[in-house]
């Protein structure tokens, strides 16, 4: 047999020009069936007599219905609601020292991405603002292969073994003898569960907290959660953890935003994400490493390989090596953001996996979820899935086989087909598992080391800022609130408790309940009934650190406000001077500035010029928006005190700690709402000054105003 060796070959380093033959575009050309035939009437179908029956023969009529009752395909089980947009990855430094994967070692490569945000529980077509996880899967089209990396918003998950899998998914979908409820936690099911395996405290303190609910797809840390692992070309490996940090800072909506933007925009993330694209505002987020020499495995407080524990960056920092900005819309929300799929296995020479038994069982979920998903085991053909390296091998034949494979030979070895396609040795780029030491009975069982369910939940709660730990009291009250059956009410409180006593006794209080000191039941149903039910109690938490700043929203600092949502209330005879002003400075930040008044189309300033109109005030809400900005001008005055919601559209944005700048007779509206009694409140603005306006509006809140704000009736 000849031995070759692997071509030298460039391949496209664009995944756009990847998918340019597979673009339509029907502008100037004939309306034709499947089989390329000119249509001259595509409303009527064929008839015996004018008013008679349609006819079987009507291909034309069958063609368009048959195609149509079968547009859906099954959604996603669980991340069904998502927005995906295409960018680009490149690295600021090479770091062979740690692994060989090629898109760690050029600089010069601009690696195509395609990356998907989602909500878990939801539907399809389900609300953007659920309280939920956020998905995070980027899809690396790299030299090599493709390498996907399918993380969340979040930097742990709620469980630890992949066997617990369906029982979390079932228990927080909606209840199955009912339906009920869609997008939400917030649900009998889900406490049972939850209370029964303190394993998830984590990750839920996590999604009760403003985490939950971010203000943009834009604005949200992303995580591979699990420890990988990164071999170098001597074949050292290091553990690795990866982070991606948004540019935009961590921002999140408050609970009460959240439930009213469902109602006025269910797409406001979508929407969100793809109007920043569309307006050039390329998201930016730069990927961060923590590394972990393997000899330093068992240095740590808990596993490497729980995937309900995080890696306190005080412990070990986040090596920044490169950026991913999303700069492309895709141009078919089915055949890419819907058909595309992203699959843990999907790995690079340079990247391994580790041990930890969440990530070894979505080893097998993921490609076999596509079956039932995308119906093929060719959904790697689709354009959205393709590699962009060559892709030969003996596999054949399938439901919607895309390609035609010359030759006689589907097997290998062969020596009719030259011996191809050929393998490529290590030395030579292929994909080479880990040599890890394995040594151990088989067993059934979870680690000892894995039974540590409040520290790290409790540590969490101890970083939070004031607003960020009241926000997470408040949701913890609403969604045991939501909770039918007392005795799961009382198991959760005491887990809370033993999380935080002060957290335990506001939620508590709330509730109408007492937090229990012990509860009957078991609590760690991660053990079966043979285990040594002694031994896998949760122990009580342990502070090995006191906090962890990184843990808080606050912790990415960012001055921006590009892409901020601002509301401009006015209407005929506004004044043109301040607004001018205004609006230049907002606008050269890169601000949305949008213009709500009494009715839609194009009002007049003070000078006659036409604006115009973003949204009349009917057809928009507060919520919408992350700043208000009134200008001057007695007859605008005059016209926004006459419509009622205006002044609710500035008592909700003070009532959300949101920045109001006003102008000259502007200050009117403010004194008809509740704002009229806190001007002196700092993100409050009389006489415009838009630069202290467009500072608040970067801090995005006042949470100094809470208190204040509780009492303002929104
Ligand atoms: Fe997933 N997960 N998952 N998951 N997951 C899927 O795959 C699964 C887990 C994540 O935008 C499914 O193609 C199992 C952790 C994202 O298309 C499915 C387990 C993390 C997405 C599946 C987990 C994730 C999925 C459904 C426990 C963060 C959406 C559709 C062992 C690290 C990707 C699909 C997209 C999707 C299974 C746990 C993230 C059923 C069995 C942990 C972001 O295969």
């Amino acid at each position: 047999m000849q031995k070759k060796t692997s071509p030298k070959t460039s391949p496209s380093s664009s995944k756009d020009e990847a998918l340019a033959p597979y673009r339509k575009d029907g502008t100037d050309q004939p309306l034709t069936t499947n089989m390329g035939l000119k249509v001259n009437d595509t409303n009527n179908s064929l008839k015996a007599g004018i008013r008679g029956g349609t006819l079987l023969e009507d291909f034309l009529l069958r063609e368009k219905i048959n195609h149509f009752d079968h547009e859906r395909i099954p959604e996603r089980i669980v991340h069904a609601r998502g927005s995906a947009a295409h960018g680009v990855f490149e690295l600021y430094e090479a770091i062979p020292e740690f692994t060989k994967a090629g898109i760690f070692n050029d600089t010069s490569r601009k690696t195509p991405v395609f990356t998907r945000f989602s909500t878990v529980a939801g539907s399809k077509g389900s609300t953007d603002l659920a309280r939920d996880v956020h998905g995070f899967a980027v899809k690396f089209y790299t030299e090599e292969g493709v390498w996907d990396l399918v993380g969340n918003n979040m930097p742990i998950f709620f469980i630890q073994d992949a066997m617990k899998f369906p029982d979390l998914i079932h228990s927080v979908k909606p209840e199955p003898d009912r339906e009920i409820p869609q997008a939400a936690s917030a649900h009998d099911t889900f406490y049972d569960f939850v209370s029964l395996s303190p394993e998830t405290l984590h990750n839920h303190i996590w999604v009760m907290s403003d985490r939950g609910i971010p203000r943009s797809l834009r604005m949200m840390e992303g995580f591979g959660i699990h420890t990988f692992r990164l071999i170098n070309a001597e074949g050292v490996a290091h553990f690795v953890r990866f982070h991606w940090k948004p540019k935009l800072g961590v921002r999140s909506v408050t609970w009460d935003e959240a439930v009213k933007i469902s109602g006025a925009d269910s797409d406001f993330h979508r929407r969100d994400l793809w109007d920043a694209i569309e307006a050039g505002q390329y998201p930016e987020w730069e990927l961060g490493l923590q590394i972990i020499p393997e000899e330093d495995e068992h240095n740590f407080p808990f596993d490497l390989l729980d995937a309900t524990k995080l890696i306190p960056e005080e412990m070990v920092p986040v090596k920044i090596v490169g950026k991913m900005t999303l700069n492309r819309n895709p141009d078919n929300f089915f055949a890419e953001t819907e058909q595309v799929a992203y699959l843990p296995t999907h790995m690079v020479p340079g990247i391994d996996f580790s041990n930890d038994p969440l990530l070894q069982g979505r080893l097998f979920s993921y490609r076999d979820t596509q079956l039932s998903r995308l119906g093929s085991v060719n959904f790697e053909q689709l354009p959205i899935n393709q590699s962009i390296s060559a892709v030969h091998n003996n596999q054949r034949d399938g439901h919607m086989q895309m390609q035609i494979p010359k030759g006689k030979t589907a097997y290998f070895p062969n020596t009719l087909g030259g011996g191809c396609p050929f393998l490529t040795s290590i030395a030579d780029g292929a994909f080479e598992s880990f040599t890890e030491r394995v040594d151990g009975e088989k067993i059934r069982a979870r680690s000892e080391s894995f039974v540590d369910y409040y520290s790290q939940p409790a540590l969490f709660y101890r970083s939070l800022t004031k607003w960020e730990q009241a926000h997470t009291a408040d949701a913890y009250t609403f969604e045991l609130g939501k909770v039918n059956y007392p005795h799961i009410q009382l198991r959760m409180l005491y887990h809370i408790n033993q999380i935080d006593e002060n957290l335990a006794q506001k939620v508590a209080e709330g509730l109408g309940l007492e937090v229990p000191g012990s509860i009957d039941e078991p609590v760690n149903q991660a053990i079966g009934p043979d285990d040594d039910v002694e031994k896998m109690q949760p122990p009580k938490k342990e502070v090995y650190l006191e906090k962890s700043p990184a843990l808080s929203e606050t912790f990415i600092k960012t001055s921006t406000i590009a892409t901020r949502q601002i509301a401009v209330l006015a209407a005929d005879g506004f004044d043109a001077e301040t607004f001018t002003a205004m609006n230049d400075a907002l606008q050269a930040e890169n601000a949305m500035v949008k213009i709500v008044a009494p009715h839609g189309g194009t009002i007049r300033c003070s000078k006659g010029d036409e604006h115009k109109v973003f949204a009349a005030i009917m057809t928009t809400e507060s919520v919408l928006f992350d700043a208000i900005y009134v200008p001057g001008g007695q007859p605008s005055l005059d016209a926004l005190l006459k419509k009622a919601k205006f002044k609710k559209f500035v008592n909700e944005a003070f009532m959300h700690c949101k920045a109001i700048a006003v102008d000259g007779e502007g200050v009117q509206l403010l004194d008809a709402t509740h704002v009229g009694d806190h001007k002196d409140d700092k993100a409050v603005f009389v006489d415009g000054k838009p630069k202290e306006f467009i500072k608040a509006i970067a801090q995005h809140r006042n949470y100094d105003r809470m208190e204040v704000a509780k009492m303002i009736p929104a």
